[in-house]
């Protein structure tokens, strides 16, 4: 394992479990939240539709006998109808990030609280966490997942941590200056905006003491990766999860970073067609359906993520034996259907990535003016890049509407703007505003 980054150390003797064992072990599990679901309506009610008890477990592609929960069914049952235990048990209740609305509530029992932190620990270990590191948390303390979850996990672990919380970014630059933590965690996108920050008041990376990070929450592409690794001179790493299911701590990446690994042993996931909700071939992308073996509050059952991404059981040079997901590229809430085709703004990311003068900083508007479908990408150009020389400027957008038309097969248009003026986001970033009415999908 010489071309690690560093030591592979593995947190908890479960991540490496024969496969076999695994497969045993989710059974039986499986077995249990059957049985424990029974005290919510929503699925006493389905379940006895289908004729299924927990009797009827025993293997862990029985889970294909089980029904469904959508989001849909989260919200009718608005604010706490999927609780499956007395409401006294409860010790911690947080809330996915609703983009209109109400957000949609989930909770924990202390056990589920201990093993969360579990799982945090699980991949911020294999991402290079040490005791004696100093981890600076730029997510939200709230509702949100991000900052407990995480807190929880590097406390564990037992690492010292500055709550920073996300936003205040001059601030947070400060932090980093002058505590110099080894280790940021926070999304992608503010990650780069602290990375911006941090350059507009003369700091590089050879003024900060990081050396890794593990962003998640929302979707980035490899190519962002390699730009904020850049910026900031660090390692970054993956980490996957959704409050529905738990929160941070569904999966992560190790130190070959070749996919996440998925926590098998507290989650089932299936990779599915999402219009036949079939299995897709190992290795193809599908909407990943997830379903919880562990939970105690808020047990789900293939849990429709509306996430893309394809698995890959092959073992891994890490050791751990559990099946790696691939990164999201998208959620089919987000695929843009423009003119008949399909596109995600992941791919936008990708084609702005290949051309040296544009950044990661983009919005899609999507606008239906007439009968046809009308796409703008508005994209942020490097300070170097930007120019009053017309010609310059054409060859630029050209050359971006070229790498556009390659990675999603659409001509779209473009409006190349000034550098730092699109919104940064100290969270999830907004990528996408469509406008279109009763647009597919939506
Ligand atoms: O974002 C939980 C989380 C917090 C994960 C911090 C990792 C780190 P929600 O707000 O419920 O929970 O949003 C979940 O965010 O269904 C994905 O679409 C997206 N997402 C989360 N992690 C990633 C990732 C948290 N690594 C939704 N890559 C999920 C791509 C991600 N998308």
């Amino acid at each position: 394992m010489t071309d690690f980054p560093f030591e592979n150390r593995i947190w908890d003797p479960a991540e490496t479990l024969a496969r076999d064992e695994l497969r045993a072990l989710q059974a039986e599990r499986l077995r249990e939240t059957v049985a424990r679901v029974a005290h919510v309506p929503f699925y006493r009610r389905a379940l006895a539709e289908r004729g299924v008890g927990a009797d009827d477990i025993r293997i862990a592609d029985d889970v294909r006998r089980l029904p469904f929960t959508t989001k849909e069914d989260l919200r009718q049952h608005y604010p706490l109808g999927f609780l499956a235990v007395p409401r006294e048990e409860l010790v911690r209740l947080h809330g996915s990030s609703g983009t209109t609305g109400k957000p949609t509530f989930v909770a924990y029992t202390a056990e589920d609280l201990e093993c969360w932190a579990n799982l945090c620990a699980r991949f911020l270990v294999a991402g290079g966490l040490r005791r004696e590191h100093m981890v600076q948390i730029a997510f939200g303390y709230g509702l949100f997942t991000g900052g407990f979850g995480l807190h929880q996990g590097v406390e564990l672990v037992g690492a010292s941590i500055i709550p920073a919380a996300s936003g205040n970014t001059p601030r947070q630059v400060m932090l980093l200056v002058d505590l110099r933590p080894e280790v940021l965690i926070c999304t992608p996108s503010y990650a780069l905006n602290i990375a911006e920050v941090a350059r507009a008041k003369g700091y590089g990376p050879d003024d900060i003491a990081l050396q890794f990070a593990h962003f998640g929450g929302e979707m980035w592409t490899e190519d962002m990766r390699h730009e904020i690794e850049r910026a900031l001179g660090i390692q970054a790493f993956n980490n996957y999860g959704l409050s529905e299911i738990i929160g941070p701590g569904v999966s992560g990446e190790c130190a070959a970073r070749g996919g996440m690994h998925i926590s098998e042993d507290h989650f089932l996931v299936e990779c599915l067609d999402p219009d036949t909700l079939e299995p897709v071939p190992e290795g193809e992308q599908g909407e990943l359906v997830i379903t919880t073996l562990t939970k105690q509050a808020m047990p789900l059952l293939r849990y429709r993520t509306r996430d893309i991404a394809a698995l890959d059981s092959a073992p891994c040079r890490c050791g751990r034996t559990g099946t790696r997901m691939s990164r999201v590229v998208g959620r089919t809430d987000d695929m843009l259907i423009i003119r008949g085709v399909n596109v995600f703004p992941s791919q936008i990311e990708e084609a702005l990535l290949r051309v040296d003068g544009a950044t990661p900083h983009y919005l899609i508007e999507v606008d239906r003016p007439g009968a046809m479908d009308e796409v703008k990408v508005k994209v942020e150009l490097r300070p170097e890049a930007f120019s009053d020389r017309m010609d310059e400027m054409q060859r630029l957008r050209d050359r971006i509407g070229r790498e556009i038309f390659t990675v999603t097969g659409l001509r779209v248009g473009l409006e190349l703007v000034e550098p730092q003026t699109l919104e940064r986001s100290a969270g999830k970033a907004l990528r996408v505003i469509d406008r279109r009415q009763n647009r597919p999908g939506g």
